[in-house]
């Protein structure tokens, strides 16, 4: 199958590493620093220190621009500004494993990606403003606009998808979506079209345990990975505060979406 679901787990995972209450996770990078030996490991061998600092410096990046935004908003110069406080190293990780050719279909919270993406920090916050229906060309970073309704940049992803299959290239495409999302019918609707059409489309669920106020063992009575299954995609739960696991899982999810593998294989 050609398609994935990576979740991950912003929030500390409370019970030792690899593993929550929901199940197990990939880890690469404990909380204290150390690494992990997994399996995911050769997913990441070339990433050396000047890798791992760079990403670090993107994560401190973002999170300025955010407490900076968060602040605006509190002081009336944004409507509105959803924080990423804590979704850094899932931004970070999964963003930078993308080509430029790759397109991105993201939430309100993806301004991390928008970042790796090329959008400057000014275009960011413009949307929130109320100055542009969109803060950048979508088609000059590859990312289409903030997508506020809920779910519905899933479905732009598989129509993407199967456009680029149409097209015949090895781009891939990921979206971006909350725990919430999942369980509007559009990220539904998206996984039933991605899986049947064979797109080269990553799900990427940033579980950061809340929508709005409802805490997410109220909608989901299994992992919210375990969903994809369901629809024949394959899916794999990771430590949202660990990039490099992050940078791993991203890159066997879009190795997957981009090998092609499916496309000539036969339809039950
Ligand atoms: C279709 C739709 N229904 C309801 C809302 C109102 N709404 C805004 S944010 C949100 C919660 C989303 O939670 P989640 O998907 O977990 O994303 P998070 O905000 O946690 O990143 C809701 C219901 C909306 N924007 N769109
Ligand atoms: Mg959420």
């Amino acid at each position: 199958m050609r398609t994935d679901v990576s979740l991950h787990t912003p929030v500390r995972p409370p019970h030792g590493a690899g593993a929550t209450a929901a199940g197990p996770y990939v880890q690469l990078i404990r909380p204290d620093g150390s690494r992990v030996t997994s399996s995911y490991d050769h997913w990441v061998n070339d990433v050396g220190p000047d890798q791992l600092r760079s990403l670090y410096e993107d994560m401190v990046v973002i999170r300025r621009i955010d407490t900076e935004a968060t602040a605006l908003q509190r002081q009336g110069q944004l409507g509105l500004w959803p924080p990423l406080l804590g979704q850094e190293a899932a931004q970070i990780g999964s963003a930078r494993t993308l080509r430029p050719s790759d397109f991105v279909f993201g939430s309100y919270r993806e301004n991390g990606v928008a970042w790796c993406r090329g959008v400057d920090p000014e275009s960011l916050m413009r949307v929130w403003r109320g100055n542009a229906a969109a803060g950048w060309d979508p088609y000059s970073v590859n990312m289409a606009p903030t997508q506020v309704i809920i779910g519905a940049q899933a479905l732009h992803a598989a129509g993407y998808g199967m456009g680029v299959v149409a097209d015949g290239t090895d781009d891939a495409v990921i979206t971006y979506f909350g725990d919430g999302a999942t369980s509007q019918g559009d990220v539904n609707e998206a996984m039933v079209f991605a899986a049947s059409f064979h797109t080269p489309v990553v799900f990427f669920c940033s579980n950061n345990q809340w929508a709005i106020s409802e805490p997410v063992g109220l909608q989901a009575q299994v992992p919210i990975a375990n969903r994809a299954p369901g629809f024949g995609i394959p899916s794999v739960r990771v430590d949202g505060n660990d990039v490099l696991a992050v940078m791993a899982v991203t890159r066997e999810a879009l190795d997957r979406a981009r090998s092609g593998e499916d496309r000539a294989s036969s339809r039950p």
